[in-house]
């Protein structure tokens, strides 16, 4: 049954929502701990019994912490750098050039900056060297130092960590990528997503691991010398990694977030960037992820990574203000390079967009780094699973995949890997990159076309839009939105909740910035209510907002807007219905 009777919205879905059984129970809770439905609503969709409420609200790492031993080679890894430490050996930091990386990078500098120590940090060039360590970069770095720790890379590095070992340099690997198996001369790796590890935390990312590295270090340290180290003062940078890594905001990840962003401030880069973006005030995880993070990768896509770890371990503002300024240049560059490829690669779409299940496109000498954010446009425009290729001088394909829920790219690359379709591949459900010889495109392109096929036999035509539940336009208030954002932090796998408010009159609407609309809906007395609908203009939405006096049904998250301190709940819109009344 669909929710509302309404099995076709403006965009096609059908809506559906909770169940009889769901509300009666959210009824329960709702009236046992004097909490509004919609926050009840979401509690039964957690599976959280009331007892657990206010734990909930307000997750402690200390709580939801593993004892950082019962990762695999932990204590190994943690005593080799101990060992280090006292012998005052060369250290070296290997790190991935995204946001995850160089605050994995960051982490362990600041730590060591406790014992004096200053180590080498190397972030390959992504255009010039790709992902993860290589042979020459793992030899040169080892024949300087006698410790390399690779950070959000390495796992499957058998090369180039045979480079460093070769150079008798031992090398800790403490990363999240899965893996098959541990490389044959790695001294640990750390890593809750290898085939042997049986704990429950594959869910962090690297910075995240690398935490609970720096725990175990700290508690081993404990024993020997009584250095002051707090580690909940990293929290900030831990929650950044989290969010900007899209990861599932479940579990251990939910207190690095919420404990993160309490202390963001503190950190005088990030109190600098926040400030410049007048991003400071009400900081959310959603700013983080629209605002800070993709300003912090842009160094690594289009330059080198090592600026943004400079940035994050910087403390004087003269440093910290010269960064940034690079820091931002880069970003703007990065927008302009974004907006020539993507009408390049809406240009080169193969074949027909709105009747083939993907989107392939390709295109010569894109720049690397950015093809990832590219197909992830061009899937959220095409809702489908999207692929950009950028073929090099020597006719190599190097490509990005995004994928849509419900389409696991892991499945698809291993058959395209098993028909020998690329010269490499390796990535997440959502997330993928490969290479491939530039001929094999079409064979790509089928191989893809029936393997997704196969995936999408058993779902059912019209898409789905899951509903949280109704709610009246006059009974919304800025209590009932702040009450319901206490079970955040909302993003990867904790969508934030899209409710319906029924039966609402359109009584002003007006396109600003080009694309997006504003609108008002009548609420009792003189009063209404503000809505935003992004990317609305030329869509079924706009036109549906841009008629007054319509009568819809609006799907919508529900914010606070506080313009010039004065509090006032608001919309965003995402999908619309004609109202019966109509
Ligand atoms: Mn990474």
């Amino acid at each position: 049954m669909s929710f509302l009777g309404v099995n076709k919205s403006l965009t096609n879905r059908c809506w559906s929502g909770p169940t009889d059984k769901t509300l009666e129970k959210a009824a329960s809770i709702s009236k046992e701990l004097s909490i509004s439905i919609l926050s009840a609503l979401q509690l039964v969709k957690l599976n959280l019994e009331t007892e657990g409420y206010d734990k909930y609200i307000n997750p402690k790492v200390r709580d939801l912490m593993p004892d950082p031993k019962s990762f695999l080679d932990m204590n190994k890894g943690a005593k080799r750098l101990l060992a280090a430490i006292e012998k005052k050996e060369k250290i070296a930091i290997f790190a991935d050039y995204d946001v995850d990386g160089t605050v994995s990078a960051s982490l362990i500098t600041i730590w060591l900056k406790n014992f004096s120590i200053t180590p080498t940090v190397y972030i390959p060039d992504r255009e010039k060297e790709g992902f993860g360590p290589n042979y020459p970069a793992m030899k040169k770095l080892a024949q300087k130092n006698s410790l390399i720790i690779c950070v959000d890379c390495g796992s499957d590095s058998d090369i180039a960590i045979k480079g460093a070992s070769e150079e008798k340099t031992d090398v800790i690997i403490i990363d999240h990528h899965r893996t098959e198996k541990k490389p044959d001369n790695a001294f640990a790796l750390i890593n809750p997503n290898q085939m042997d590890e049986s704990n429950f935390y594959s869910y962090l990312c690297a910075a995240g691991v690398v935490f609970l590295f720096l725990v175990h270090l700290t508690t081993l340290q404990k024993e020997k010398k009584t250095h002051k180290i707090n580690l909940l003062d990293y929290l900030d940078l831990v929650g950044l990694a989290t969010i900007a890594d899209v990861s599932p905001l479940v579990g251990l990840n939910r207190a690095f977030v919420t404990q993160g962003l309490k202390i963001f401030k503190k950190r005088p880069c990030l109190k600098k960037l926040l400030e410049k973006h007048n991003l400071e005030k009400n900081l959310t995880e959603e700013k983080i992820a629209f605002q800070v993070a993709p300003r912090l990768n842009a160094s690594g896509r289009l330059n080198t990574g090592l600026l943004s770890y400079q940035f994050l371990i910087a403390t004087d503002h003269k440093t910290i203000d010269e960064v940034l300024k690079k820091i931002e240049n880069l970003n703007l560059q990065r927008k302009e390079l974004e907006k020539i490829i993507f009408d390049a690669a809406n240009k080169n779409i193969i074949g027909d967009p709105v009747n083939n299940s993907h989107i392939v496109s390709r295109g010569k000498n894109w720049h690397k780094g950015l093809i990832g954010i590219i197909a992830a446009r061009l899937k959220e425009n095409f809702n489908k699973p999207a692929t950009v290729i950028t073929i090099d001088n020597e006719n190599i394909g190097h490509g990005s995949i995004r994928s849509v829920e419900g389409v696991d790219l892991t499945i698809i690359l291993s058959e395209l890997k098993n028909k020998n379709i690329l010269l490499s591949g390796g990535g997440h459900k959502m997330a993928a990159g490969f290479t491939i010889d530039s001929l094999m495109i079409d064979e790509f392109n089928q191989i893809f076309s029936n393997c997704l096929k196969d995936q999408l036999k058993s779902k059912i035509e019209i898409e789905k839009l899951d509903l949280h539940g109704l709610i009246g336009i006059d009974t919304i208030d800025t209590n009932l939105v702040e009450e319901l954002h206490l079970l955040g932090p909302f993003g990867s796998k904790v969508p934030v909740p899209i409710v319906v408010v029924p039966n609402c009159s359109v009584v002003f609407s007006k396109i600003i910035g080009g694309s997006h609309i504003i609108c008002k809906f009548q609420r009792k007395g003189n009063e209404s209510l503000d809505g935003v609908c992004f990317n609305a203009v030329n869509n079924m939405l706009g036109e549906a907002l841009l008629k007054k006096n319509n009568q819809l049904h609006v799907a919508c998250q529900l914010m606070v807007d506080d313009w010039q301190g004065i509090k006032k709940p608001k919309i965003k819109i995402v999908d619309l219905a004609p109202s019966q009344n109509n």
